[in-house]
């Protein structure tokens, strides 16, 4: 018997995968620090999540949390609010003020006990996620599943990183920008930025200007049938990013790239003629009329209704590319713009090119493109959200080879995408100015959810560790092999990624 006894028990160690080292899960972003303590938490035990009593807004990172286990574990998982900090389980709550920086946490792992202690719901959120890549990314239900014990304590190193998606040359719909949040959610980013109108489509419903989408949103690049969000649809968006800690920034791009808008309303063209639809990749050709005053009735209205759809703080205003309307006109226009965005009780982020106008209070630059525009926004008081198109555009070709995208501003193969410092990246631009960094997937080329997983990954996560990670912890040649090790991850969640040769991936 006593053999048998032996021999049950070596079989249930070779089948139990008992990882006990927690510094070497890869986690991405790289967490400021991880101390290992060397035992296993047995994740069956999580049988219970439980939030802080008063602290109800963290019971929907409970839940999300409770999911994704009951995915793997095969078991149900309870979700509850706790007086008193439990002894076994998963608890989450919230630390002391002050006792950590805004988002961050700490996440202790004992071998009874999961705690989670964030600086905010923010932090509780990104915490979970960590905890997620401690957890294999499949498992057969008999399997016991074990996290390895230790203690992260992390913070981010800018407050915005983000990645944008334009749906307005194809559209995407709800479903399709829910998997995109749910890409970033993942790696801890924290800002969608929807380019939700251009030349080629408008993208969402506006009640007092209807043929917007009735006209404006009835096509996309190539002549498809294009779409639009609801204003329904639109505030689903908003919560579904919301319970992941994401905030929607929406853009209204203009005067230039509004060929949608001006094919939809004769009166906001100069002549009073509407324009044809357009399903070109063309950019620079179309502007608002600047000087007829319908042109800020209409976009009063737009930022009205688009400022009660918001509750994030930002509406970015576009600006880039009005290659025909005069520089006087377009100083004047993005003026004015300013100013009803700011009634609206908004701030204002636009491209670099908008540096060109007198700039009110708290607005931010896009830099992309034009290091001179972005310097002077800087000296008008500005601060900068780092977009490099050459360094962080995911609509860039990895290669020559690469099927889709564009490679006007250079080929950005994973490690030139990862390799670079906000802060030094720009003469005369510093931590100090920067608000955070954006990864723009442009959509001229990418048509679905397919596309766009194959542009995003494996780029995306280097984005979201060069936001969250301090440029000294961080290095291409240890970096990939973190990233190597999400190969799989990737797999697991059907994303159809790049096989970058420069990966090790496992
Ligand atoms: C430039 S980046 C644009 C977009 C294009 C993109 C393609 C920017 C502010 N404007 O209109 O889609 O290049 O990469």
């Amino acid at each position: 018997l006593s053999i048998l006894v032996i021999l049950v028990s070596m079989f249930q160690s070779c089948s139990e995968k008992v990882e006990t080292d927690l510094t070497k899960t890869a986690f991405i972003p790289k967490p400021t620090t991880v101390t290992a303590t060397g035992d296993g938490y047995k994740l069956t035990n999580a049988s219970l999540i439980y939030v802080q009593e008063g602290a109800e807004g963290l019971l929907g990172t409970a839940e999300i949390l409770a999911e994704r286990i009951e995915q793997l574990t095969g078991s149900s998982v309870e979700t509850k609010t706790t007086s008193s900090p439990p002894s076994k389980g998963v608890y989450i709550s919230l630390a002391d003020k002050e006792q950590l920086n805004d988002q961050g946490y700490e996440l202790k792992i004992s071998k009874n006990l999961v705690s989670i202690k964030g600086a905010d719901a923010a932090g509780c959120f990104f915490a979970a996620q960590t905890l997620l890549q401690t957890l294999p990314v499949e498992a057969d239900n008999t399997q016991t599943l074990y996290i390895p014990t230790g203690t992260i304590t992390d913070s981010p190193e800018y407050t915005y990183r983000g990645a944008m998606l334009d749906v307005a040359r194809h559209f995407f719909n709800v479903e399709e920008v829910k998997q995109y949040i749910d890409f970033l959610a993942m790696y801890k980013m924290n800002v969608l930025h929807l380019h939700l109108t251009d030349d080629q489509g408008w993208r969402i419903e506006i009640k007092s200007w209807p043929k917007l989408t009735e006209i404006g949103g009835q096509t996309e690049v190539g002549g498809g049938k294009g779409g639009f969000y609801t204003q329904e649809q639109y505030k689903e968006l908003v919560e579904y990013a919301a319970d992941r800690q994401i905030m929607i920034v929406p853009e209204i791009d203009m005067p230039g790239h509004t060929n949608a808008a001006l094919a939809s309303y004769a009166e906001l063209n100069c002549d009073g003629k509407a324009r044809e639809l357009y399903t070109g990749t063309e950019v620079g050709f179309s502007t608002f009329c600047t000087d007829k005053e319908v042109t800020y009735q209409f976009i009063d209205d737009v930022i009205r209704e688009l400022a009660a759809l918001t509750p994030g703080p930002y509406i970015h205003i576009g600006g880039d590319e009005s290659h025909v309307t005069a520089h006087d006109d377009y100083v004047y226009f993005v003026n004015k713009v300013q100013d009803i965005v700011a009634k609206h009780g908004k701030k204002i982020i636009g491209w670099d090119e908008i540096a060109n106008a007198k700039l009110i209070d708290d607005v931010t630059v896009q830099f992309w493109a034009d290091v001179e525009n972005t310097t002077m926004g800087v000296e008008k008081g500005a601060q900068v959200l780092m977009s490099p198109a050459a360094r962080a555009y995911l609509d860039m070709q990895y290669d020559s080879t690469t099927h889709l995208g564009l490679h006007w501003a250079g080929y950005i193969e994973v490690d030139h995408g990862y390799n670079w410092d906000p802060a030094t990246l720009v003469e005369g631009i510093s931590k100090d100015n920067i608000l955070g960094i954006e990864a723009p997937l442009w959509s001229e080329t990418v048509t679905n959810i397919d596309e766009v997983e194959f542009m995003v990954f494996p780029r995306l996560p280097g984005y979201a560790e060069i936001g969250w990670t301090a440029p000294s912890e961080r290095n291409w040649d240890e970096y990939k092999t973190r990233l190597a090790k999400h190969g799989k991850r990737f797999e697991a969640l059907g994303i159809d990624y790049y096989k970058s040769a420069l990966v090790p991936w496992e």
